[in-house]
């Protein structure tokens, strides 16, 4: 007898006992938590989310995903960096070296952080985000929250490193010209199901979300180990996610699903 809830569909408590004493055992699923960029910049640097329009605190998904950390949960951990060269295109102090597409509406001398101009890359169009200098390879703002725990085993994934265009997803870069080495990773650990979490949920975690259920991964998003750029930003992700068929979660709810 399965258990319906008002909207007809199975209810929680049904599916974790379905989960658990049925669906795990025949999927044996693999298990990866992605920890999305929880680098100072973002927290406390030159991009803190605290002085985003949202305004949230980036500090407070540390213990949260530490707490996961502890419960060894996972098969497989994986941090991922925002890794940028001096040079690259999304930081608004370099737009001065760049070559400004005929279609962009934003000129070089107003050109400010948020903007969305469209550069003109060796004949190649590309509109970009225009964001503070932030995560440049090597520096302090690039270099993990010193209170993140970081397991042993665990891999580190570089992203952003290409200065002609941006990384959101720790999969591909924007434009999807090349990959990170996250999905061979992710392959040559078998792994099934991703949880991501992290900075920022808008920009980095929901793209990462997406396109892990992109390479087919079972897809949670774990929200309260998330902050974000801007709340109209992270409704519309959070729905547009919703609809890829991604699980939203709660921290406390992950045990039972793992
Ligand atoms: C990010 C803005 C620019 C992020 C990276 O990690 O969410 N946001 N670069
Ligand atoms: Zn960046």
């Amino acid at each position: 007898i399965i258990d319906l809830d008002n909207d007809g569909r199975i209810s929680k408590e049904e599916f974790r006992c379905a989960w658990l004493y049925w669906l795990k055992q025949i999927l044996k699923p693999v298990t990866a938590l992605v920890i999305v960029d929880v680098q100072n910049d973002f927290i406390s640097g030159s991009l803190a989310l605290r002085e985003c329009p949202a305004g949230q605190d980036a500090e407070s998904v540390v213990p949260v995903i530490n707490s996961l950390l502890e419960q060894n949960l996972f098969d497989v951990v994986v941090y991922t960096y925002d890794w940028h060269p001096e040079n690259h295109l999304s930081f608004v102090d370099n737009v001065a070296l760049r070559s400004m597409h005929p279609t962009s509406k934003v000129t070089k001398e107003d050109a400010k952080v948020h903007d969305e101009p469209v550069f003109d890359i060796g004949g190649v169009s590309r509109q970009q985000h225009l964001w503070p200098r932030h995560c440049t390879q090597g520096s302090w703002g690039s270099e993990l929250h010193s209170d993140l725990k970081v397991v042993e085993n665990a891999f580190h994934v570089k992203k952003g490193t290409n200065p002609d265009v941006d990384s959101y997803s720790a999969f591909w870069d924007n434009d999807k010209l090349s990959k990170t080495e996250l999905s061979s990773i992710l392959a040559q650990k078998r792994v099934t199901d991703v949880y991501v979490c992290g900075l920022a949920y808008d920009v980095c975690v929901g793209y990462t979300a997406n396109d892990s259920v992109d390479h087919g991964f079972r897809t949670v998003f774990i929200e309260d180990a998330a902050r974000g750029v801007a709340l109209d930003g992270i409704s519309k992700k959070r729905e547009f996610l919703l609809s890829k068929g991604v699980y939203m979660a709660d921290s406390a709810e992950v045990p039972s699903l793992v």
